[in-house]
């Protein structure tokens, strides 16, 4: 995804990095490689100027945090100053006990329906009640195409194939809905109109009787600075609560993503990242841009640093650093950086784990840490310290008392003596190389 700016931060990245010293003339030219790559990615030039005069002023002016270098430093003011731009994250607020409207809005192909299929499934995965209506009577076979996503789901949807009216049908359809307490509803609209205009006025009509909760906007990531005036013209319609960006799978430059943020003041929810039903991501700013930087997710690990420098963990650091962990200074890690969020991340960097996990292997990955958890919880305070004593009959008491077969057990205890041994190889480098190797490799 997002492959033009990718490699073109990359290169600038590079430079500074490549650098011998860093001084005044290579920061300019870094701001100047930054701007240009930025605005080939259609990212609006308003804010490219905002990004690199603060990248400019922050890395002439500020002095880098003990432990950073001058170099790292820069390239964390630029994460910064990208993450910003986006907003922090943001969840639905979906209030209990009640019905929540969701009303999704977007033009013709921009991925609403296909969306709103897989917010169905996901939020039923969550544990809510989720049923659909289908208001499009425009696009041919609309409903059929709802129904069909949203079967594989098992959501209910509520659709009339003879009304030509949308907001009559989501009026009947909220009535027959109603009486089955459902959590969340989400209302599928058409976006094939002859005109703009007429687009809007049917939403606004929808948006009268459905009276919604919430309206999400659907954008095509595909298509870049046009996003701005779509976004701002829906907003103007119906006012935006959320941002959907759609096809971030294919050649999208991303840009666009960042403009209808900007013209709505609504945060990015999600982002879909292909055609199946499950192709949806939670959107996170950090971890947005650290793709972009190819660096993972830096801002999580900083502050893993920085929590195990201030709560008191020296020893625990020590340890970990020297190559001396323990089962529980392997598990307070692997934690920590759930914790500062983008697991996907720290398993892809943290030595010994990262190869285990292939990207769609995340959920199971997340499951694992749950066995381990058991696992660990089953151990002997010996255990826990020395690990090394756990023989083939401990296993098999840890794989009893966990309530998991015992080749979870040696899966664990492998990923510990992994990743004890590479971070007993690097002496100690290992949390600032980690840095290191993401920013700058
Ligand atoms: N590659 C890719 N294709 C997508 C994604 N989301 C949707 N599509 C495809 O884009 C096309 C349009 O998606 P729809 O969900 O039908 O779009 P829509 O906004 O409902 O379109 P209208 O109902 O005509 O307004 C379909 O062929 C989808 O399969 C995505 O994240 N990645
Ligand atoms: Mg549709």
């Amino acid at each position: 995804m997002l492959d033009g700016l990718k490699s073109s931060l990359r290169a600038a990245l590079k430079k500074i990095v490549n650098s011998s010293a860093v001084d005044e003339v290579l920061i300019k030219e870094l701001s100047k490689d930054i701007q240009r790559s930025l605005l080939q990615s259609d990212v609006n030039v308003k804010h490219v100027f905002q990004i690199t005069k603060n990248l400019e002023e922050r890395s002439l002016k500020e002095t880098p945090p003990p432990g950073l270098s001058r170099k790292d430093h820069i390239v964390k003011i630029l994460y910064d100053e990208l993450a910003k731009l986006l907003g922090t994250e943001d969840q639905f607020s979906f209030q209990p006990g009640k019905i929540n409207k969701v009303l999704m809005l977007g033009i013709q192909g921009s991925g609403k329906t296909t969306i709103t299929a897989k917010l169905a499934k996901f939020l039923t995965k969550q544990g809510y009640r989720v049923a659909v209506i289908g208001a499009d009577t425009y696009r041919p076979g609309a409903l059929t195409q709802l129904k069909t996503m949203c079967e594989k789901a098992n959501v209910e949807v509520y659709g009339e194939e003879k009304n030509k009216d949308p907001s009559d049908i989501v009026k009947n359809g909220l009535k027959h809905l109603e009486v089955q307490h459902f959590d969340v509803i989400l209302i599928d609209t058409a976006g094939r109109h002859k005109e703009e205009k007429e687009l809007l006025d049917e939403m606004v009509r929808i948006s009268k009787v459905a009276n919604p909760d919430l309206a999400l906007l659907v954008i095509d990531g595909t298509i870049g600075q046009q996003c701005y005036n779509q976004a701002e013209a829906f907003h103007k319609t119906v006012p935006v609560g959320g941002i959907i960006i759609t096809k971030l799978d294919s050649s999208a430059k991303g840009g666009g993503a960042l403009a209808a943020a900007a013209a709505t003041g609504a945060r990015i929810m999600y982002i879909g990242t292909g055609e199946r039903i499950d192709d949806l991501e939670k959107f996170s700013p950090t971890r947005f841009v650290g793709r972009l930087l190819g660096m993972g997710d830096i801002q999580a690990l900083l502050d893993m640093a920085k929590r195990l420098e201030t709560e008191g963990n020296e020893e625990r650091l020590k340890r970990i650093t020297h190559g001396k962990m323990n089962m529980e200074d392997f598990y307070f890690q692997i934690e920590e950086a759930t914790k500062a969020g983008g697991l996907r991340n720290i398993l892809e960097n943290m030595p010994g784990v990262s190869g285990m996990v292939k990207e769609d292997q995340l959920e199971q990955q997340e499951e694992r840490m749950e066995k381990w958890r058991y696992i660990i919880q089953s151990m002997t305070k010996e255990e826990k310290s020395d690990p090394d004593v756990i023989n083939a009959s401990r296993v098999k008491r840890l794989a009893r008392g966990s309530g998991w077969p015992e080749h979870e057990v040696k899966e664990l205890l492998k990923a510990y003596k992994n990743s004890k041994s590479m971070m007993k190889a690097s002496k100690g480098r290992q949390l600032q190389g980690m840095l290191r190797k993401m920013g700058l490799g």
